[in-house]
């Protein structure tokens, strides 16, 4: 017999005592999210949600229709469930607090509403990636301090992934699990528990057209890479970029990679282009789940202190023995 997220989550509330009713709450309602900004990917140009929305985020960058769609669809779903404090997003300067007509809970959830924005208009997998927190015990009210806690106290991450199938991937610190949704009966079916990447890899992702940019142990660990098995590394590596974040992911938990946004001079001031909040926290703790590894080149991205909501990182994970080399090449540079 199938096993649907509901089941999953009851069990794991349960059976394992992992989550408490709020968070298994919170969590089937982004699902529901999930599956109705699914429903408008799917319609794409026939629902009219295709193109720019004409506006910025507090980025700098341009909206889509479909980023501005998820992100209403994610905060009307959140908002009166009572399980929530305030949420947080890309595509919201500051944070959103639950309005008072509702019951406040304890949770903070933040999220990416729709990754990948490039290639929502070229029909290309895009994707959902949210993170939970737990607001801190006896603070009153809800400001943007609670939001900055290290990656290591998230209590669920996880995504969505919009492609030839819409999965959903989720860990809530008891390894990853993979459902996918099943359109007929509209819910989501366990179809991997227990997710694990293998150390190994001859697989990055990584945009090579800034290579120019990199700092030395990028360009150093990419040329060994490239030199293939006559190189350093004695043996060749294949190379994808879907250029969103989830898909690239989701093929690395699916057969194991690396992948890399570091830090380049094209914006030398800044630490990367990934958001560390809602991109790479949640990212980390999957794949930190599955065994692998995930640094910013110089620590692990769980530890690091954030001091902004929006704060930028730069970004290795995956396949453990391939971060440790990419990392290892920064410490010693
Ligand atoms: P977005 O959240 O605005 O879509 O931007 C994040 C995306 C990631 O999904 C992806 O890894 C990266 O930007 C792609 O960048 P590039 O355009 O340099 O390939
Ligand atoms: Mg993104």
């Amino acid at each position: 017999m199938s096993t649907s997220l509901s089941r999953y989550l009851v069990e794991q509330q349960r059976a394992k005592n992992h989550i408490p009713p709020e968070l298994r709450l919170l969590l089937e309602v982004v699902a529901r999210a999930c599956k109705s900004i699914s429903h408008a990917v799917n319609k794409g140009a026939l629902g009219g949600v295709l193109g720019s929305a004409h506006s910025e985020n507090v980025q700098g960058e341009v909206q889509k229709k479909l980023d501005i769609i998820a992100n209403e669809v994610l905060i009307e779903a959140n908002e009166w469930g009572g399980h929530l404090a305030a949420m947080a997003s890309e595509e919201m300067d500051s944070i959103y607090l639950v309005p008072n007509r509702y019951p406040q809970g304890e949770y903070l959830l933040l999220f990416d509403p729709l990754d990948g924005s490039s290639n929502i208009d070229v029909n290309v997998s895009i994707g959902t990636i949210f993170s939970v927190l737990k607001k801190t015990e006896g603070s009153a009210g809800v400001s943007e301090a609670d939001f900055l806690q290290q990656g290591s106290a998230q209590v669920a991450a996880g995504y969505c992934v919009y492609g030839p199938q819409t999965t959903l991937v989720l860990t809530v610190g008891d390894g990853v699990a993979m459902f996918t949704l099943d359109r007929e009966q509209g819910s989501f079916v366990l179809t991997q528990e227990d997710v694990q990447i293998p150390a190994d890899t001859q697989e990055f992702a990584i945009n090579m057209s800034n290579m120019r940019h990199w700092a030395p142990p990028v360009k150093q660990y990419i040329e060994d890479c490239l030199a293939g098995k006559a190189g350093a590394r004695g043996k060749d590596f294949n190379m994808r970029w879907v250029a969103s974040m989830v898909a690239d992911v989701h093929r690395i938990l699916t057969r194991g990679g690396v992948f890399m946004y570091p830090w380049d001079q094209r914006e030398p001031n800044k630490p990367g282009k990934l958001r560390l909040m809602y991109e790479a926290n949640p990212m980390a703790w999957l794949v930190e789940q599955a065994g692998g590894a995930a640094t910013n080149g110089q620590q692990r991205i769980l530890d690091i202190q954030p001091t902004e909501l929006h704060q930028r990182v730069s970004v290795f994970l995956g396949s453990k023995n391939e971060v440790q080399r990419v990392t290892a090449l920064h410490q010693a540079s």
